[in-house]
This record gives structure tokens, sequence and C-alpha cells, in this order.
């Protein structure tokens, strides 16, 4: 491909970009309503953030030649999967679930895959659950049907893997084995920090039913 054709399919690229913006603003959105209805019923928010990004042309032209694909929108539109993203931040790992199975019970959401790297984490220790969904976006004359991946992780799971993604990059992917070996422990301790808060929240949320339960009692004595 020369430099014109190149230039070209960059202002393709920006174009086609925006079928992937409306997707993110569509998910963002459906986020955002569970979030706030769950507030309302359970009086506490199972998310703590949600970030969301659209990777960059360049990035995009890198993974595709990367990969080895096609340099054409439509090989990008099969092969990168990733063009939007969203990660939501979640307390607890049984909310990670609850968040997942109320996005994939969405009418108009067609789940193209789920990986689960926190039932079986990645060998470096990465967790996270990555949903691969895919939304319809109405235009002005035609239906786009536009993935959106979005990785759903504990706060311990985000500082760890925001930690090894800058060390990968520092070392240019080569990370020396004594890294290598102490990420994996401090994924280990990461998850078992995960697990005992996750117990602690659910004593929390047992005495405050036996709580409730007690005051109910006693107002009817
Ligand atoms: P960025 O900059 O976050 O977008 P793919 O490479 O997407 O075609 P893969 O590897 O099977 O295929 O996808 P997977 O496993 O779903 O992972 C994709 C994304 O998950 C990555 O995107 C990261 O964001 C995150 N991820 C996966 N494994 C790791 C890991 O070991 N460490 C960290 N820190 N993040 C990980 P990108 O495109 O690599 O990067």
């Amino acid at each position: 491909m020369d430099m014109q054709q190149l230039k070209y399919l960059k202002t393709e690229l920006a174009r086609f970009m925006m079928s992937y913006k409306f997707a993110l603003d569509e998910v963002n959105t459906k986020i955002d309503i569970l979030k706030q209805e769950f507030h309302y019923i359970h009086d506490y928010n199972p998310i703590e953030h949600v970030k969301s990004r659209l990777k960059s042309p360049e990035s995009i032209l890198k993974k595709i030649s990367k990969k080895g694909y096609d340099l054409s929108l439509q090989s990008i539109r099969e092969n990168i999967k990733d063009i939007a993203g969203i990660r939501i931040t979640c307390s607890f790992i049984s909310d990670i679930y609850k968040i997942s199975e109320m996005l994939q019970k969405q009418k108009d959401i067609e789940v193209i895959e789920v990986k689960d790297y926190i039932r079986n984490p990645k060998r470096n220790g990465y967790q996270s659950l990555h949903l691969l969904l895919q939304v319809p976006i109405f235009m002005s004359d035609r239906v786009e049907n536009v993935c959106v991946e979005v990785q759903i992780r504990t706060i311990a799971m985000d500082f760890w893997a925001s930690l090894e993604h800058k060390i990968y990059y520092k070392y240019n992917k080569e990370v020396p084995q004594k890294l290598v070996n102490e990420l994996k422990e401090a994924a280990e301790t990461a998850s078992q920090l995960d697990k005992k808060m996750e117990r602690i929240h659910k004593e929390m949320n047992e005495l405050k039913a036996l709580h409730a339960t007690e005051e109910k009692q006693e107002l009817l004595i």
C-alpha cells in the first residue's frame, strides 16, 4: 500500500470510527441506567467507575498489520473487535457477574463472546471478565451492528492490570523473570483480597438483614 492509499484509508477510517463512537455511547447509557436502577433498588452502587475509549486509527492500523490481515475497512470490522472498549470497575466479584448478567439479558444486545479470566486467569495472573457485545446503531439510512468490548473487573484486578501493563511496555514486552514472578504473586494476593472483601461484604449484608428482621419483630410486639 502506497502513501496515497494509506492517507485515503486513514480518512475513511475516521468516518468508520463514528459508528463505534455511537456504539460506545449506547452501551455507556445502558450501563448508567443499570447503575442508577441498581442503586435505587438495592441502595448500594455495584459500579465504582466506568472508563471508555475508542482505539486510535494509528493503533487499529498497527494491530491489523501486526495480525497480518488485509488493510481494508471490512477486514478491520471483521478482525479488530476492541475498537470500542469499556472498562467497568466494581468493588466485589459478585457485582462483576451481576452487571455482566444484566447486560447480557438486554434484548438489543447480542453476546458474541465471553472470556472469563476470573474463573480461568491468564498465566501471568491477569484477571477480568471480558464480554464482546454487538449493538445495533440506527443511522439515517441503515442499521449497523457494532461490536463493543466490555471488560469488568474489581478495583484490585484493575490495580494489578494497570501496573502489569506499564511494566510490560517499559520493558518492551521482555519483562525480567523476577518481575514476572512478583507480578504473579501480586495477582494471587489481589485475588485473596477480593475473596476476603467479598466475605466481609456478605457478612455485613447478613447482619443488616438480621437487624432489619429484629426491628420488624420489635415493632410487632
Ligand atoms: P489495550 O491498550 O488495553 O486495548 P486481541 O489482542 O484483542 O485481538 P486477545 O488477546 O485474545 O485478542 O483479547 P483478550 O484476551 O480479550 O484481551 C484484550 C484486552 O484485554 C487487551 O487489549 C487488554 O486491555 C486486556 N488484557 C488482556 N490480557 C492482558 C494482560 O495480560 N495484562 C493486561 N494488563 N491487560 C490484558 P490490548 O489491545 O492488548 O490493549
